[in-house]
Protein backbone atom coordinates (compact mmCIF):
# COMPACT_ATOMS: atom_id res chain seq x y z
CA UNK A 1 0.00 0.00 0.00
CA UNK A 2 1.90 2.88 -1.34
CA UNK A 3 -0.56 5.19 0.91
CA UNK A 4 0.28 6.73 4.09
CA UNK A 5 -1.80 5.99 7.17
CA UNK A 6 -3.30 9.24 7.47
CA UNK A 7 -4.69 8.80 3.69
CA UNK A 8 -5.96 5.57 4.85
CA UNK A 9 -8.10 6.07 7.61
CA UNK A 10 -9.41 10.29 6.51
CA UNK A 11 -12.68 7.84 5.62
CA UNK A 12 -12.68 6.54 8.71
CA UNK A 13 -12.31 10.14 10.24
CA UNK A 14 -15.05 11.42 8.42
CA UNK A 15 -17.22 8.07 8.74
CA UNK A 16 -17.16 9.09 12.73
CA UNK A 17 -18.00 12.34 12.52
CA UNK A 18 -20.84 11.29 10.25
CA UNK A 19 -22.19 8.57 12.62
CA UNK A 20 -21.32 10.70 15.83
CA UNK A 21 -23.37 13.35 14.05
CA UNK A 22 -26.76 11.33 13.03
CA UNK A 23 -27.38 9.90 16.66
CA UNK A 24 -27.17 13.48 18.23
CA UNK A 25 -29.37 14.52 15.71
CA UNK A 26 -32.02 11.46 16.57
CA UNK A 27 -31.02 12.40 20.47
CA UNK A 28 -32.39 15.65 20.01
CA UNK A 29 -35.09 14.42 17.86
CA UNK A 30 -36.10 12.49 21.25
CA UNK A 31 -35.79 15.53 23.39
CA UNK A 32 -37.81 17.84 21.03
CA UNK A 33 -40.83 15.04 20.69
CA UNK A 34 -41.16 14.58 25.15
CA UNK A 35 -40.82 11.26 24.87
CA UNK A 36 -38.30 9.07 26.93
CA UNK A 37 -35.04 9.98 25.43
CA UNK A 38 -33.32 6.73 25.06
CA UNK A 39 -29.40 8.39 24.12
CA UNK A 40 -27.64 9.54 27.27
CA UNK A 41 -24.75 10.34 24.97
CA UNK A 42 -22.38 9.31 22.22
CA UNK A 43 -18.80 9.31 21.79
CA UNK A 44 -17.14 7.81 18.80
CA UNK A 45 -13.10 7.54 17.98
CA UNK A 46 -10.76 5.84 15.06
CA UNK A 47 -8.67 3.09 16.09
CA UNK A 48 -5.03 4.50 16.85
CA UNK A 49 -2.70 3.20 14.07
CA UNK A 50 -0.28 0.80 16.70
CA UNK A 51 -4.09 -0.83 17.88
CA UNK A 52 -4.84 -1.72 14.26
CA UNK A 53 -0.98 -2.84 13.96
CA UNK A 54 -1.65 -4.75 16.96
CA UNK A 55 -4.63 -6.12 15.83
CA UNK A 56 -3.56 -6.98 12.40
CA UNK A 57 -0.48 -9.24 13.95
CA UNK A 58 -3.04 -11.02 16.23
CA UNK A 59 -5.32 -11.79 13.83
CA UNK A 60 -3.03 -12.32 10.97
CA UNK A 61 -4.63 -9.87 8.73
CA UNK A 62 -2.22 -8.60 5.77
CA UNK A 63 -2.63 -4.57 5.00
CA UNK A 64 -4.30 -5.38 1.42
CA UNK A 65 -7.39 -6.75 3.54
CA UNK A 66 -7.34 -4.67 6.58
CA UNK A 67 -10.77 -2.21 5.07
CA UNK A 68 -12.65 -5.77 4.98
CA UNK A 69 -11.27 -8.04 7.85
CA UNK A 70 -10.79 -5.02 10.80
CA UNK A 71 -14.50 -4.06 11.58
CA UNK A 72 -14.01 -1.67 14.28
CA UNK A 73 -11.99 0.96 12.07
CA UNK A 74 -14.03 2.89 12.98
CA UNK A 75 -16.36 2.98 16.37
CA UNK A 76 -18.78 4.62 17.73
CA UNK A 77 -20.05 4.44 21.26
CA UNK A 78 -24.04 4.98 22.02
CA UNK A 79 -24.52 5.24 26.02
CA UNK A 80 -28.38 4.48 27.02
CA UNK A 81 -29.66 4.18 30.61
CA UNK A 82 -31.69 1.35 30.37
CA UNK A 83 -31.56 -2.09 28.77
CA UNK A 84 -34.50 -2.07 26.78
CA UNK A 85 -32.89 1.59 25.12
CA UNK A 86 -30.56 -0.66 23.79
CA UNK A 87 -32.69 -2.43 22.14
CA UNK A 88 -34.93 0.42 20.95
CA UNK A 89 -31.87 2.13 18.98
CA UNK A 90 -31.05 -1.43 17.15
CA UNK A 91 -34.20 -1.47 15.77
CA UNK A 92 -34.18 2.17 14.83
CA UNK A 93 -30.51 1.33 12.97
CA UNK A 94 -31.94 -1.28 11.41
CA UNK A 95 -34.61 0.73 9.94
CA UNK A 96 -32.17 3.28 8.55
CA UNK A 97 -31.57 3.59 4.90
CA UNK A 98 -28.12 5.71 5.11
CA UNK A 99 -26.33 2.51 6.99
CA UNK A 100 -26.40 -0.99 6.14
CA UNK A 101 -25.81 -3.53 8.37
CA UNK A 102 -23.44 -6.41 7.81
CA UNK A 103 -23.17 -7.97 11.48
CA UNK A 104 -24.62 -7.96 14.89
CA UNK A 105 -23.71 -9.06 18.12
CA UNK A 106 -25.60 -9.77 20.89
CA UNK A 107 -23.11 -9.57 24.09
CA UNK A 108 -26.11 -8.60 26.33
CA UNK A 109 -27.94 -11.89 25.93
CA UNK A 110 -24.64 -13.90 25.52
CA UNK A 111 -22.12 -11.72 28.02
CA UNK A 112 -18.04 -12.69 26.91
CA UNK A 113 -16.17 -14.49 29.60
CA UNK A 114 -14.38 -11.51 30.54
CA UNK A 115 -18.17 -10.32 31.74
CA UNK A 116 -18.26 -7.80 28.77
CA UNK A 117 -21.73 -6.59 27.80
CA UNK A 118 -22.86 -4.40 24.77
CA UNK A 119 -24.65 -4.54 21.91
CA UNK A 120 -22.18 -4.54 18.63
CA UNK A 121 -23.97 -3.88 14.86
CA UNK A 122 -21.20 -3.30 12.37
CA UNK A 123 -22.23 -1.02 9.63
CA UNK A 124 -21.13 -0.13 6.30
CA UNK A 125 -21.60 3.46 5.74
CA UNK A 126 -21.02 5.53 2.47
CA UNK A 127 -18.39 8.15 2.61
CA UNK A 128 -18.46 11.04 -0.20
CA UNK A 129 -14.76 11.39 -0.39
CA UNK A 130 -12.96 13.60 -3.39
CA UNK A 131 -12.65 10.37 -5.83
CA UNK A 132 -16.13 9.69 -4.87
CA UNK A 133 -18.33 6.94 -2.89
CA UNK A 134 -16.36 4.98 -0.59
CA UNK A 135 -18.37 2.17 1.57
CA UNK A 136 -16.72 2.04 4.94
CA UNK A 137 -17.25 -0.36 7.82
CA UNK A 138 -17.99 1.27 10.90
CA UNK A 139 -18.59 -0.45 14.84
CA UNK A 140 -21.35 0.86 17.00
CA UNK A 141 -21.25 -0.29 20.35
CA UNK A 142 -24.57 0.32 22.49
CA UNK A 143 -24.20 -0.14 26.00
CA UNK A 144 -25.77 1.58 29.02
CA UNK A 145 -24.58 3.57 31.66
CA UNK A 146 -23.40 0.48 34.10
CA UNK A 147 -21.91 -1.62 31.26
CA UNK A 148 -19.99 1.45 29.87
CA UNK A 149 -18.53 2.22 33.69
CA UNK A 150 -17.68 -1.47 34.06
CA UNK A 151 -16.24 -2.22 30.46
CA UNK A 152 -14.20 1.43 30.94
CA UNK A 153 -12.20 0.16 33.54
CA UNK A 154 -11.48 -3.03 32.30
CA UNK A 155 -10.77 -2.02 29.58
CA UNK A 156 -7.55 -0.14 31.56
CA UNK A 157 -7.04 -3.19 33.72
CA UNK A 158 -6.43 -4.77 30.32
CA UNK A 159 -3.98 -2.21 28.92
CA UNK A 160 -1.72 -2.61 32.29
CA UNK A 161 -2.11 -6.69 32.74
CA UNK A 162 -1.88 -6.97 28.58
CA UNK A 163 -4.36 -9.12 28.91
CA UNK A 164 -3.07 -11.66 31.35
CA UNK A 165 -4.77 -10.72 34.19
CA UNK A 166 -4.13 -12.23 37.93
CA UNK A 167 -6.52 -15.14 38.56
CA UNK A 168 -8.16 -13.27 41.71
CA UNK A 169 -8.48 -10.07 39.68
CA UNK A 170 -10.47 -11.92 37.07
CA UNK A 171 -12.70 -12.98 39.10
CA UNK A 172 -13.33 -9.89 41.04
CA UNK A 173 -14.11 -8.08 37.27
CA UNK A 174 -16.37 -10.75 36.23
CA UNK A 175 -18.28 -10.20 39.71
CA UNK A 176 -18.28 -6.82 39.47
CA UNK A 177 -20.08 -7.39 35.74
CA UNK A 178 -22.86 -9.32 37.50
CA UNK A 179 -22.89 -6.04 39.92
CA UNK A 180 -23.34 -3.71 36.99
CA UNK A 181 -26.13 -6.03 35.49
CA UNK A 182 -27.80 -6.42 38.67
CA UNK A 183 -27.81 -2.51 38.37
CA UNK A 184 -29.18 -2.53 35.45
CA UNK A 185 -32.24 -4.75 36.26
CA UNK A 186 -32.90 -2.77 39.48
CA UNK A 187 -33.06 0.10 37.16
CA UNK A 188 -35.27 -1.37 34.73
CA UNK A 189 -37.61 -2.69 38.08
CA UNK A 190 -37.88 1.07 38.90
CA UNK A 191 -37.68 2.79 35.54
CA UNK A 192 -41.34 4.53 35.82
CA UNK A 193 -40.73 6.16 38.64
CA UNK A 194 -37.21 7.48 37.36
CA UNK A 195 -38.98 8.61 33.88
CA UNK A 196 -41.37 10.64 35.74
CA UNK A 197 -39.17 12.50 37.68
CA UNK A 198 -36.97 13.25 35.06
CA UNK A 199 -39.86 14.67 32.76
CA UNK A 200 -40.70 16.68 35.66
CA UNK A 201 -37.06 18.15 36.44
CA UNK A 202 -36.74 18.95 32.27
CA UNK A 203 -40.16 20.65 32.54
CA UNK A 204 -39.11 22.65 35.42
CA UNK A 205 -36.01 23.60 33.76
CA UNK A 206 -37.29 24.53 30.71
CA UNK A 207 -39.52 26.60 32.61
CA UNK A 208 -36.74 28.66 34.65
CA UNK A 209 -34.94 29.46 31.88
CA UNK A 210 -38.00 30.95 30.34
P1 LIG B 1 -11.08 -0.20 21.75
O1 LIG B 1 -10.05 0.66 22.38
O2 LIG B 1 -12.33 -0.24 22.54
O3 LIG B 1 -11.28 0.12 20.33
P2 LIG B 1 -11.43 -8.45 19.33
O4 LIG B 1 -11.13 -7.03 18.94
O5 LIG B 1 -10.59 -9.45 18.64
O6 LIG B 1 -11.48 -8.65 20.83
P3 LIG B 1 -13.75 -8.61 17.57
O7 LIG B 1 -14.45 -9.90 17.31
O8 LIG B 1 -12.95 -8.02 16.48
O9 LIG B 1 -12.91 -8.76 18.93
O10 LIG B 1 -14.80 -7.56 17.89
P4 LIG B 1 -15.80 -7.41 19.07
O11 LIG B 1 -15.59 -8.41 20.15
O12 LIG B 1 -17.17 -7.28 18.48
O13 LIG B 1 -15.38 -5.97 19.58
C1 LIG B 1 -14.14 -5.63 20.04
C2 LIG B 1 -14.35 -4.35 20.82
O14 LIG B 1 -15.40 -4.59 21.77
C3 LIG B 1 -13.15 -3.97 21.66
O15 LIG B 1 -12.32 -3.09 20.96
C4 LIG B 1 -13.78 -3.29 22.86
O16 LIG B 1 -14.18 -1.97 22.53
C5 LIG B 1 -15.01 -4.12 23.06
N1 LIG B 1 -14.79 -5.30 23.88
C6 LIG B 1 -14.92 -6.58 23.50
N2 LIG B 1 -14.66 -7.41 24.52
C7 LIG B 1 -14.33 -6.64 25.58
C8 LIG B 1 -13.96 -6.92 26.94
O17 LIG B 1 -13.88 -8.06 27.38
N3 LIG B 1 -13.71 -5.84 27.73
C9 LIG B 1 -13.81 -4.56 27.27
N4 LIG B 1 -13.54 -3.57 28.13
N5 LIG B 1 -14.15 -4.27 26.00
C10 LIG B 1 -14.40 -5.29 25.17
P5 LIG B 1 -10.77 -3.03 21.29
O18 LIG B 1 -10.06 -3.27 20.01
O19 LIG B 1 -10.43 -3.91 22.44
O20 LIG B 1 -10.42 -1.62 21.77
Amino acid sequence: MTKTWDDFLLPYEQTVLEIKAKFLALKKQFERSQKHVPIEFVVGRVKPVDSIAEKMQRRKINRERLAIDMEDIAGVRIMCQFVDDIYQIVKLIRKRKDMHIVDERDYILNKKPSGYRSYHIVVEYPVQMLEGQKNILAEIQIRTLAMNFWATIEHSLNYKYQGEFPEALETRLQRAAEAAFQLDKEMTAIREEIQEAQSLFSYKRGHTKE
